[in-house]
């Protein structure tokens, strides 16, 4: 039986990469935030339905010692580091907490790594951010990083550091760049979720409009199961590397409202209002990323399609009205 060992589990993708492991066998283990013990009703929101079946350990990205202890007890065949402040817009409002806990984290879980288990292999949850001011559509894994927020230069020098464990000290150390990756678990604040969770509220009378900042923003959107399907790949390869994954189109955010409004039948344009407030002050304007080798070499494709995504979080938001 294969041991896995991920941090930010409470979170979206923790929650369907703890299903995918306990499907395929894993013992799994995660590293959790002591308020994960104290609220668990709303901290373990995600994992409620498998929580039993994991090995939860309190700790801290904070403390190297706290990472260092649960590596070592736990001996992990497999860590996925998924934790993070992950919030691009509070990443402008907070810099130093962003880059403190992402950075550091990162270090400080490639540390624990290297001196607790060094057997073990290891994934970093990188970002199409990295990107940024984009220099060429789609990207691919060799296209220049230009980020343009502190969440954006977090990744990048996680990216960095995982590079440098895997070629300086032989870690098994891979990094995703993910695309933007949405289900009926992503967070409220995130702007698909705000707009599905508004849909529902407007058909159901009990909102009467949404505002958001940049409607010509495009992104690049897939499903976050398809997407953590591709981390548990990364690391069943024979040798270390890093993948773009992606759907290989891009749409705009009004796109994405004028879809989840047709799905409760209205027209998002006589609800949807734009305000200053959610502007970003540096913006990425454009995301699109080229799969083909997430393709080639790990026989990696998306198997939900942009309107399904679309309507599977409306019905999950009228679901949870009703
Ligand atoms: P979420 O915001 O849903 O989850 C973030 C997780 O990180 C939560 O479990 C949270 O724990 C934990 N966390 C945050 N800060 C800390 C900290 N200081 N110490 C310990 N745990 C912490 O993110 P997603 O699941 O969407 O994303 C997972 C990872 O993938 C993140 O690193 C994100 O940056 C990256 N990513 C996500 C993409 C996406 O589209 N979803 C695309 C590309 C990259 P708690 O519940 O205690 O707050
Ligand atoms: P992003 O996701 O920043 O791409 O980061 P988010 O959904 O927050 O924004 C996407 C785009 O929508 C525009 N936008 C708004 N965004 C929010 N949140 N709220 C609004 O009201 C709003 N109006 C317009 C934004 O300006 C932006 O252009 C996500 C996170 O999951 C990161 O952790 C991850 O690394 C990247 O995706 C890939």
């Amino acid at each position: 039986m294969k041991r896995a060992l991920i941090t930010g589990i409470t979170g979206q993708d923790g929650s369907y990469l703890a299903e995918l492991l306990l499907s395929k066998g894993y013992e799994v283990h995660a590293i959790v935030r002591r308020a994960a013990f104290e609220d668990p009703e709303h901290r373990m929101g995600r994992l409620r339905h498998i929580a039993d079946r994991l090995q939860l350990h309190s700790g801290s990205l904070e403390s190297y010692p706290s990472l260092f202890k649960i590596v070592q007890r736990v001996q992990p065949d497999e860590f996925y580091h998924l934790a993070a402040q992950s919030f691009v817009s509070y990443s402008f409002e907070d810099e130093f907490s962003t880059l403190q806990g992402n950075l550091n984290g990162t270090h400080y879980a490639l540390s624990a790594v290297k001196e607790g288990a060094p057997h073990c292999r290891f994934y970093f949850a990188a970002s199409s951010e990295m990107f940024g001011k984009v220099r060429e559509v789609p990207q691919t894994e060799t296209t220049p990083f230009y980020p343009r927020s502190a969440y954006g230069i977090s990744k990048c020098a996680g990216f960095d550091l995982t590079r440098n464990y895997r070629e300086a000290y032989g870690i098994f150390a891979a990094s995703g760049i993910l695309y933007n990756h949405e289900s009926p678990r992503r967070g409220f604040e995130f702007v698909t979720r705000k707009i599905t969770s508004h849909a529902a509220k407007i058909k159901r009378g009990l909102a009467t409009e949404v505002r958001l900042g940049n409607l010509d923003a495009r992104r690049d959107w897939g499903h976050a199961k398809d997407y953590v399907r591709a981390m548990w790949l990364m690391l069943q390869q024979p040798t270390p590397d890093d993948f773009v994954i992606a759907s290989g189109e891009t749409r705009s955010v009004r796109d994405f409202c004028d879809v989840a409004f047709r799905c409760v039948g209205l027209d998002y344009r006589d609800y949807v209002k734009t305000d200053p407030r959610f502007f970003r002050p540096a913006e990425v304007d454009v995301l699109q990323g080229d799969p083909s080798k997430a393709k080639s070499v790990l026989g990696w494709e998306r198997t939900v399609e942009f309107s399904d995504i679309v309507a599977e979080m409306v019905e999950e938001d009228l679901r949870r009205l009703d």
